[in-house]
């Protein structure tokens, strides 16, 4: 079904977009992996390419950049202009602070990068599925655009946007047949935590202590699942949480 289908996945460099990208080459799709880190994105095209005899085209891409997601979608080779499914995942969190004590800075790098970012790829993207009259849109959003946990807030703020979004996209292109889904999970082990308290591993591991997080392959497989309908089929939303966690706010620890 993703055979030599044309696949954008933002945040490729790491973590769920990595996995994906390693998910949906097995599948035989053509992948355009889009992150800052563009060392990163060779060594994975390289895998691909080896282990799946994937095409991989890599793309070194701040979404938070305006024009410079609308240069890099313009200047696509004609080849991999004609994007079929949008991971649209690159995001992160900065802190856990009590709003009263936040960092202003870090909330403006969270809603450039989840909120503005997600909308400028959407908005580069989006028109092309359209006007093909096919194309399928995929947010990663979070359990954190459901619920709140303390010093969250901001985080949280802009994973709520990105739910509004994705919903507000899905009217807004009722009768075009492009789809539209977010898959929200729980807590992945990836560099996210890492990312969040700036580089101090024993405060990020702390985040998964005594209980089992999802993996980065674990919300791939759900990405797949979302790609992979039928195309009278739209997995609207899934909520995808592991099973030590029942909430934001609570987690099962053993220990
Ligand atoms: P990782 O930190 O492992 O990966 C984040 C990815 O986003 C990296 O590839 C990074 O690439 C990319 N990225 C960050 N900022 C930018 C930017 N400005 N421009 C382009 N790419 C950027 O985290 P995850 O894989 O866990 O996170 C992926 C998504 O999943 C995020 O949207 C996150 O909010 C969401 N999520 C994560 C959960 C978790 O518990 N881990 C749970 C629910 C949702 P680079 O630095 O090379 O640019
Ligand atoms: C990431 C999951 O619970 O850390 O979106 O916000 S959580």
């Amino acid at each position: 079904m993703l055979q030599d289908r044309t696949v954008l996945i933002t945040g490729a460099s790491a973590g769920i977009g990595e996995a994906c990208a390693a998910v949906l080459a097995a599948e035989g799709a053509r992948l355009i992996l889009a992150a800052r880190r563009r060392d990163r994105l060779g060594a994975l095209a390289d895998e691909l390419q080896q282990r799946h005899g994937a095409a991989v085209h890599v793309v070194e891409l701040d979404v938070r950049r305006r024009e410079s997601v609308n240069e890099s979608i313009e200047s696509l080779p004609a080849e991999w202009a004609a994007i079929d499914l949008l991971v649209n995942n690159a995001g992160l969190s900065r802190g856990l602070d009590p709003l009263h004590e936040g960092a202003p800075r870090d909330w403006e790098e969270m809603i450039d990068t989840n909120l503005k970012g997600l909308l400028w790829v959407d908005r580069a993207v989006v028109p092309g599925m359209v006007r093909r009259g096919a194309g399928h849109v995929i947010h990663i959003g979070s359990i954190a655009g459901r619920q709140v946990y303390p010093g969250g807030n901001v985080y949280c703020a802009t994973k709520h946007a990105v739910r509004a979004l994705t919903d507000g996209l899905r009217l807004d292109l009722a009768g075009t047949a492009v789809r539209v889904t977010s898959i929200d999970p729980g807590l992945v082990n990836t560099e996210f935590s890492t990312v969040r308290f700036r580089g101090d591993r024993k405060r990020a591991d702390s985040v998964y202590r005594g209980m089992t997080p999802l993996t980065a392959d674990d919300v791939a497989q759900a990405v797949l699942f979302a790609a992979t309908r039928p195309a009278h089929v739209t997995v609207a939303d899934l909520l995808l949480l592991p099973t030590d966690q029942a909430s934001a706010n609570l987690v099962y620890r053993r220990g």
